[in-house]
C-alpha cells in the first residue's frame, strides 16, 4: 500500500471478474474508492483494464446487493440472522438426507467460484461433508472437454496446454472471441496488444468462427464455419499434416503411444470430403494447414464455440494433436504448459476419474466426482431412489446458464428445500428458501489459484482486501465453514464447533505456496504488491506428465471407441438437406455471464440481447432490423429484437446468453431496464457432448417466425 500527498492510498489487487485477472490499482481514502485504474506495474497485465474492472466499486456500493440473510415466507422475503439461517439450512439438509439418503441433496457451484479462493477451498470442504454424489458446476456448460482431454492424454484434468501467445507466429483461433471475452483457458490480459504484437512481428492471426467477431475483425484471415462441424475441419487439417509429413517435437519422440492409429483415423477425412459440411473450401483448409506447418512457432486454440458442441471433446483432442504433429506441443511459440506457484496437479492426483458411477435419471457419467449439469433438471424430477430433493447453489444462476432453463425452473419448483449463497436475488436464487449473502469481493483478500495454471506467463500474486468487511457480513468461506460445522453438529448432536482461527483460506494457500515449486509464501507475495513474474513458459514434458508411464496417450480409449460415432455423424451430415437456422451464442465486453446487467454505467443504453441474422436471411424472411420476431426450438420460444448484419454466416443466428431477467411470476428485486430473453429457454438439455456430456449449445436448431 502506498500513500500519496493528498492522504489517499493505493491498494493493488487483481480483478476477479474474468480470467484475465488484470492487476488493478485502487486509489482509496478511508471510506471511499476514488479511482480504479489498470496497474502498470503488474507484470502480466501491464496496466490493462476493461470497462468491467471499475464495476468492482459499483458492486461494492450496489443497493441491490444483499447485506442480510433472507428467508422466503408466504408474505415475501424476511431478514434473518446468519445463525438462524445456518441452523435452518443444516436442519433441513439433515432431515432430507435422513429421509431420502445423502444423494438427495445436490450442489451447483457457478462460475465466480473459481474467482474466489475462499469459496473454492471451503466450498469443497462443505461438499465433502454432504457426502452426496449429486454435484454439478459450471464446468459442464463450459470447459469440461479441456479437462477430459487433459485427464486422458496427460494424466491430469489440470494438465491443459495454453497458447504461448507472446512468442507464436501463427495463431489459429477457433470458436473464441478473446477481444470481447478477454481470453479463456488462456489467462492473457491486454489481449488486443498481444494479438497485434503477433502481427507486428509478421506473424498471422487466423480466426474460424460462424460470426465475424471483434477478434475476427483484427485477424489476417477470417473464415466462416458451419456451427458444430469443427471436428471435421480439424480432422482435415490433420489429414493434410499427415500427408505432408508429421513433425514431432524432438524431446517427445519417445513419449508417444498411438501415432499410427491417428494416421488411420484422419486418412478418411480429406478436405475435399469435409468442405461441404464445414463450409470451408478445400483450398482454404489446405492453406491453413500448410501455413501452420511452415510457421516457426504456431498454435491452434479453441474455446467456448468448440467446447460446447456435439463433438467438443473430440475438437479439444484434435487441437492438441494439430499442435503435437506440427512440432508445436510443449515448444516455444506453440502450445505449452505452465508451472504455477500452487501445484494443483499433484494436489488432485488421487481424485481423478471418469464414469466410475452414473447419474440416476439420465445415466450420465461423472467426471472427477461431478455430473453434467445438463442432467440436473431430470435428476430433480426423478422420483426413484437417489432423486434430488434439495439444492444448494453458490455463485451461480443455472436457470439462465444451463440448457433448457425452463425445465430446470419447473424442476426446482418440485424441491423440498433450496439454499443459495449469493449476494443477489437472481432468477435462480429467487427460488431458494434461504439466501446467504457473502461480502463483496473487494472486502476480502484473494489469491488466484486457478488462473496462473492457464496463464501465458508464470505468475503469482496476493490481492489484499481494499476495505475491511462490512461487520454485518460473512465471507463465502465463513459461510461454508459455518455450514460445515453446523451440519456436523446437527448430525452428531454435539455443540457447533467454532471456526478455527488457524484454518483460513490464507493459511491454506500459504502452505500450498510453501510446498509448491517456487517455495513462495504469502509473506513473500505481500512484499510484491504488483505480483511476481515467474518467467515465460518452459518445455516441461515428459517430466510433468501425470500418466503412469510418463507417455502421452495420443489416442485415448474414449476417442478410439468414439470414432464410430464420429463416422456416423459424418455420414448423417453428408445426407443433410435444408436445415433450420443454427443458433450460436455471443459475449459482449460490457456484459458478464448472467449478472452485472443492472449496472447503468456498464450496460449503457444499448439493448445487447438481440438476434443477429445475415442480411440475405432477413430478406428471405422479410424481416427488418428492429423488428421483434419469435425464435422457436424443440423446447421453447422467445421473442427478440432483430439485428441485421453481414457479419454472421448465412443460415446462422446468434443470441447472447445470460439474459432473461423478466421471468414470469417472479418479482425480481434487481432492477433492470433491459431484461432481455434467455437463450437457454431454447437450448436442449438432451443435446450433450458425445463423450464427456458437456452441454452442446452451438448449432441448436431454431425456426424464426415473424
Ligand atoms: N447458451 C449458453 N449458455 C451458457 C454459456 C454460453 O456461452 N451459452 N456460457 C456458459 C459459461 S462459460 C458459464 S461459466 C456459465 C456461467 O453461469 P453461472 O455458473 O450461472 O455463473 P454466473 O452467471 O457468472 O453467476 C453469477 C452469480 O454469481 C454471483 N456471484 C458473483 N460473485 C460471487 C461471489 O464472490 N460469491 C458468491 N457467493 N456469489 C457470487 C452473482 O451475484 C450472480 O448471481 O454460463 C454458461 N451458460
Ligand atoms: N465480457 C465478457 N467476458 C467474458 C464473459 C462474459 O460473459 N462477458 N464470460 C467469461 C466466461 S465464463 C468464459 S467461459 C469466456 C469464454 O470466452 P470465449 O470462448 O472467448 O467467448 P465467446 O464469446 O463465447 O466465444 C465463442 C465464440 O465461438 C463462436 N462459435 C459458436 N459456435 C461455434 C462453432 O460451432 N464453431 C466455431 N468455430 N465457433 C463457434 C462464437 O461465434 C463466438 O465468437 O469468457 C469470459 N469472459
Ligand atoms: S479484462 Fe476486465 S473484467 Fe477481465 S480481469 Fe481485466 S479488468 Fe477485470
Ligand atoms: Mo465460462
Amino acid at each position: 500500500m502506498n500513500t500519496n500527498s493528498q492522504g489517499s492510498k493505493y491498494v493493488f489487487r487483481s480483478c476477479n471478474l474474468c480470467e484475465a485477472i488484470c492487476g488493478l490499482s485502487f486509489e482509496v481514502s478511508d471510506t471511499e474508492i476514488l479511482s480504479i485504474r489498470g496497474d502498470k506495474n503488474d507484470p502480466l497485465s501491464m496496466g490493462h483494464i476493461c470497462p468491467k474492472g471499475p464495476e468492482l466499486k459499483n458492486i461494492y456500493l450496489d443497493k441491490d446487493r444483499l447485506r442480510k440473510p433472507l428467508k422466503r415466507t408466504n408474505t415475501g422475503w424476511q431478514e434473518i440472522s446468519y445463525e438462524e439461517a445456518f441452523v435452518e439450512v443444516t436442519q433441513s439438509i439433515h432431515s432430507i438426507q435422513s429421509k431420502y439418503g445423502n444423494d438427495s441433496v445436490a450442489v451447483y457451484q457457478g462460475n465466480p467460484t473459481v474467482h474466489n479462493y475462499g469459496s473454492m477451498l471451503f466450498g469443497s470442504r462443505f461438499v465433502k461433508k454432504l457426502k452426496t454424489k449429486n454435484l454439478f458446476s459450471a464446468t459442464s456448460v463450459d470447459q469440461l472437454p479441456h479437462h477430459f482431454v487433459g485427464h486422458f492424454m496427460f494424466g491430469s484434468h489440470f494438465l491443459i496446454p495454453v497458447p504461448d501467445i507472446d512468442r507464436t507466429n501463427y495463431f489459429l483461433v477457433l470458436g473464441a472471441n478473446p477481444i470481447a471475452s478477454n481470453g479463456s483457458m488462456m489467462t492473457s490480459p491486454h489481449i488486443t496488444k498481444r494479438l497485434k504484437a503477433i502481427q507486428e512481428r509478421k506473424g498471422k492471426l487466423v480466426v474460424v468462427d460462424p460470426r465475424r467477431t471483434e477478434t475476427a475483425e483484427l485477424a489476417n484471415e477470417h473464415h466462416f464455419i458451419k456451427p458444430d462441424t469443427d471436428v471435421f475441419f480439424l480432422l482435415s487439417i490433420l489429414n493434410i499434416v499427415f500427408q505432408k509429413g508429421i513433425k514431432i517435437p524432438k524431446h517427445l519422440s519417445e513419449s508417444l503411444v498411438g501415432v499410427e492409429e491417428v494416421a488411420a483415423l484422419v486418412s478418411s477425412y480429406s478436405p475435399e470430403k469435409t468442405a461441404s459440411i464445414t463450409g470451408i473450401a478445400t483450398e482454404v483448409t489446405q492453406k491453413i494447414a500448410i501455413d501452420f506447418m511452415e510457421a516457426s512457432g504456431a498454435v491452434c486454440y479453441g474455446r467456448m464455440g468448440l467446447s460446447t458442441q456435439s463433438f467438443g471433446a473430440f475438437c479439444q483432442w484434435l487441437i492438441v494433436l494439430v499442435n503435437l504433429f506440427t512440432g508445436n506441443l510443449d515448444s516455444q511459440g506453440g502450445s505449452m504448459f505452465t508451472k504455477p506457484a500452487i501445484d494443483l496437479i499433484s494436489m488432485s492426483k488421487n481424485e481423478g476419474g471418469f464414469a466410475r458411477y452414473f447419474s440416476k435419471a439420465r445415466n450420465l457419467p461423472e467426471f472427477y466426482g461431478e455430473f453434467p449439469v445438463a442432467a440436473l433438471a431430470d435428476e430433480m424430477l426423478y422420483t426413484g431412489e437417489g432423486g434430488i430433493k434439495a439444492l444448494v447453489t453458490s455463485c451461480g444462476n443455472p436457470i439462465l446458464s444451463t440448457p433448457n432453463g425452463t425445465k430446470l425452473e419447473k424442476a426446482i419448483g418440485t424441491l423440498e428445500f433450496m439454499v443459495s449463497i449469493d449476494y443477489y436475488i437472481n432468477e435462480t436464487t429467487c427460488h431458494a428458501n434461504i439466501i446467504l449473502p457473502p461480502t463483496s469481493s473487494i472486502e476480502h483478500e484473494n489469491i488466484d489459484m486457478v488462473f496462473p495454471l492457464l496463464a501465458v506467463r508464470n505468475y503469482a500474486k496476493f490481492s489484499p482486501a481494499v476495505f475491511e468487511a462490512d461487520p454485518g457480513l460473512k465471507h463465502d468461506w465463513q459461510i461454508f465453514g459455518e455450514l460445515t460445522n453446523h451440519l456436523e453438529a446437527t448430525r452428531t448432536g454435539k455443540p457447533v464447533k467454532k471456526l478455527s482461527e488457524k484454518l483460513t483460506p490464507e493459511a491454506m494457500a500459504d502452505s500450498l505456496f510453501k510446498t509448491g515449486p517456487y517455495k513462495l509464501s504469502i509473506e513473500e507475495l505481500k512484499k510484491h504488491p504488483h505480483g511476481i513474474d515467474l518467467g515465460e513458459l518452459q518445455s516441461c514434458l515428459p517430466d510433468r506428465l501425470a500418466t503412469e508411464n510418463k507417455k502421452i496417450v495420443v489416442i485415448p480409449e474414449p476417442f478410439a471407441k468414439g470414432q464410430v460415432l464420429l463416422m456416423k455423424a459424418f455420414q448423417e451430415f453428408t445426407q443433410q438437406n435444408e436445415h433450420d437456422y443454427l443458433l450460436i451464442g455471443r459475449r459482449h465486453l460490457r456484459s458478464n455471464n448472467s449478472w452485472m446487467h443492472n449496472s447503468e454505467r456498464l450496460a449503457g443504453n444499448k439493448d445487447r440481447c438481440t438476434l443477429l441474422i445475415h442480411t440475405n436471411d432477413a430478406k428471405n424472411l422479410q424481416i427488418e432490423a428492429g423488428q421483434i420476431v419469435k425464435v422457436q426450438s424443440e423446447h421453447g420460444e422467445i421473442s427478440i429484437v432483430v439485428e441485421v448484419t453481414d457479419g454472421i454466416a448465412p443460415g446462422v443466428v446468434s443470441i447472447p446468453h445470460g439474459y432473461g431477467h423478466n421471468r414470469s411470476g417472479i418479482q425480481l428485486e434487481i432492477a433492470t431496464k433491459r431484461p432481455g430473453v434467455s437463450i437457454n429457454d431454447l437450448t436442449n438439455e438432451t443435446r450433450t457432448d458425445f463423450l464427456c456430456h458437456n452441454a452442446a449449445f452451438s448449432g441448436t436448431k431454431v425456426r424464426i417466425v415473424k
